[in-house]
């Protein structure tokens, strides 16, 4: 990248010991519960896939735990949410039963899309979906928080949800997009309530950021040509993101200003199974593992007493045995029969 182009990020401060105070053990140990149901999940789901269970496409979201649960901690269920094809995670987060996740990969009746939709399209009553066209989802998380105003003005409308804001994630890739460029000019044009979240975790596919976009740090340096306000979070450390959402969360609350947040992470895993990721060199590998997002979280509550490594080891396999529960169920649930493939097309 040219001289100039890239310059230091400014990553949000926060204080640990007033977010360990305000959430406390318990409801601390459930976001560690809910990031190690994600790793379980995705781990196995993985391995389903190899052994041919699973087919089509599939992304992992191993090493970005941290992201989205802090998201979901901090704002709750009852926003609308969105994602990309990355779409585990935050459909687990948002309560979508891991019998119903998993029987999707499977491609069984069971799953949450009928077996039709596979791993990209993962969706709930508040989750608008995951997405497969890089940066498809970002209008139309800026058409939900569009909504929500209209909601507001015309709060007789019953069809449509009350919500406070809409969270979009995406990758850095999408930032060349110029789905996120007319998104971001028309949110902050008429003051939507939009929180657009980029996960950059360096890579889209096998390029990486600097061979992809312009300037860095993104947010800080884009958001202002949208008169808006871009923020830098740690997308490893659980309590640095909480601090984060919660600070933008509370700000727009107040002022309705649509934000983009530059979270940076990690994904430890290729761009999807299929990916060896040769592009990128095994000690480059390591050295982020170091800073696995689960880890910092069981040495943090550590320092504060909260848990010890024996709890961390039971907590885990209760999530693994979650996950493996989720498998029996998908293998022994039927196929989808094929006179249902037509239902719910809304494409003319
Ligand atoms: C419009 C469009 N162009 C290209 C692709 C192929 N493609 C799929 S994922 C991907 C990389 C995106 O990377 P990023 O946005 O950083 O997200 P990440 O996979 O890292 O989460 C590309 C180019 C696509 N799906 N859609």
């Amino acid at each position: 990248m040219a001289e100039g182009k890239k310059s230091e990020h400014h990553v949000f401060s926060h204080d640990l010991e007033k977010v360990i105070k305000e959430l406390g053990k318990e409801t601390l140990i459930e976001h560690l519960k809910k990031m190690l149901l994600i790793r379980n999940f995705e781990i196995r789901a993985e391995a389903a896939y190899l052994q041919g269970k699973v087919g089509g496409f599939f992304h992992s979201y191993v090493g970005q735990e941290a992201v989205q649960t802090a998201a979901l901690a901090t704002m709750g269920v009852n926003q609308w949410w969105i994602t990309s094809y990355r779409c585990h995670a935050l459909a687990l987060l948002l309560g979508a039963a891991p019998n119903d996740l998993m029987s999707e990969l499977y491609g069984k009746a069971a799953g949450i899309a009928m077996g039709r939709g596979g791993s990209m399209h993962f969706f709930t009553e508040d989750l608008l979906g995951g997405f497969g066209i890089v940066g498809g989802q970002i209008p139309i998380a800026t058409g939900a928080a569009f909504a929500i105003n209209y909601k507001k003005k015309f709060p007789n409308i019953t069809d449509v949800k009350s919500k406070d804001v809409a969270v979009c994630f995406f990758g850095e890739g999408a930032v060349a997009q110029g789905s996120f460029h007319e998104s971001l000019n028309l949110a902050s044009l008429w003051d939507l309530p939009c929180i657009y979240v980029i996960e950059n975790n360096e890579w889209g596919m096998g390029t990486h950021v600097d061979r992809a976009i312009c300037v860095e740090p993104i947010a800080e340096r884009k958001a202002p040509g949208y008169a808006m306000q871009g923020y830098t979070f740690d997308g490893m450390d659980f309590f640095n993101c909480y601090a984060g959402f919660k600070h933008v969360f509370e700000e727009m609350k107040k002022d309705s200003r649509p934000v983009l947040i530059e979270v940076m992470t990690e994904r430890f895993k290729g761009h999807s199974v299929s990916d060896p990721g040769l592009y990128r060199t095994k000690e480059n590998l390591e050295k982020c593992m170091e800073r696995d997002p689960l880890i910092i979280m069981l040495k943090t509550l550590s320092s504060f007493n909260m848990i010890d490594d024996e709890t961390y080891k039971a907590l885990d396999k209760e999530q693994k045995d979650i996950v493996l529960a989720s498998m029996k169920y998908a293998d022994e649930c039927p196929w989808p029969d094929p006179i249902h493939l037509e239902e719910d097309v809304f494409a003319p």
